[in-house]
């Protein structure tokens, strides 16, 4: 018998790929980029797992192309909005992710945004890069203090939970929505209070999406939902940019109906819409919410160890489902 294929869409460290290449034959993606959907196409023919990135569409067409050899797709990201996975049960596809492993990283870069956004880095910075004149004076580019402030963390879970942790050490009161009720002890540890959503924005002074994209949370964050938030609040996204409704929040932003974002996600990333780009009270980063070497490195190696578990017939560490 003919050992298993592998497919890799992007170069994976070096780690992931000696684990997958005692799983079973290995092809892995030559190109610097990612790849176009009919080269994907060609490229999963014969597969039993593809290990995947998040600009990979995987849809019942591309899971037809791999054939019924294919077992598994193992996705190096926790987020699998990319991912059809009515199409991959149908087909009997496991489909895995990478939680836990990127949950720090992310919470890091969240509290980056937030610190960034209501102490004005960027625009300093972009002052000093332009050569621009200036001199300290008392009332020379405030931002406002966190200490004391709320939090509303929409979406309690690991990363979610990690960034209310993250924000306590600076002071600041938490406030959450979600589905569910958090866990006692953490809702004791965090001082925490559970709020409806629209209650939420309107009271947090920073708000953070911590939610997976889905039919539900698309758009979650509206025209309507902004208008709730104070004039003086911010809004942090490092979840997935549909999650907001951009064209809104351009209008929320340039109208000063809210202070400011700070965005590592966009609604049609990679591009960004231009009414960001020309704001000042806006701090935007190029989706690097898990964009250490050991965080990388850590979530390639999970998702290798789940395709080689699922091509060795044993059952993955972290399905989805
Ligand atoms: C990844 C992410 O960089 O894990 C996720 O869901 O958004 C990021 O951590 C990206 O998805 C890599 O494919």
């Amino acid at each position: 018998m003919p050992a298993p294929l592998i497919v890799v869409t992007r170069r994976l460290p070096q780690a992931a790929l000696d684990i997958l290449e005692q799983a079973g034959d290995l092809w892995v993606s030559a190109e610097e980029r990612q790849l176009e959907p009919v080269e994907l196409r060609d490229a999963v023919r014969g597969a039993t797992a593809i290990v995947t990135l998040l600009h990979d569409a995987v849809d019942g067409d591309l899971l037809d192309a791999a054939g019924h050899s294919l077992r598994c797709v193992a996705n190096v990201a926790v987020g699998y909005d990319n991912i059809d996975l009515g199409a991959a049960r149908e087909r009997g596809v496991v489909v895995t992710n990478t939680p836990g492993v990127l949950t720090e990283a992310t919470a890091d870069l969240t509290l980056a945004l937030l610190l960034g956004i209501t102490r004005r880095l960027g625009e300093g910075e972009r002052l000093i890069r332009s050569g621009a004149e200036w001199s300290w004076d008392l009332e020379f580019m405030l931002g406002s203090s966190i200490q004391g402030r709320t939090l509303g963390v929409v979406g309690l879970g690991a990363i979610g939970t990690a960034v209310a942790r993250r924000a306590r050490a600076f002071g600041m009161r938490i406030a959450y929505a979600g589905r569910h009720d958090a866990p006692a002890a953490l809702v004791a540890e965090l001082d925490a209070e559970r709020l409806e959503l629209d209650d939420l924005l309107a009271s947090a002074d920073v708000v953070s999406l911590h939610l997976p994209l889905t039919a539900e949370t698309r758009h979650l964050i509206d025209a309507r939902r902004l208008a709730l938030m104070k004039p003086t609040a911010v809004l942090v996204n490092a979840a997935r940019g549909p999650i907001v409704d951009e064209e809104a929040l351009v209008a929320a932003l340039s109208a000063k109906r809210i202070a400011g974002a700070g965005l590592d996600v966009f609604e049609h990333e990679p591009a960004v819409h231009p009414g960001l780009r020309a704001l000042e009270n806006v701090l935007l980063l190029p989706h690097l919410g898990s964009a250490t070497v050991e965080t990388r490195t850590a979530m390639a190696v999970l998702a290798a160890r789940n395709a080689a578990a699922v091509v060795g017939g044993e059952p993955p560490l972290t399905p989805v489902d």
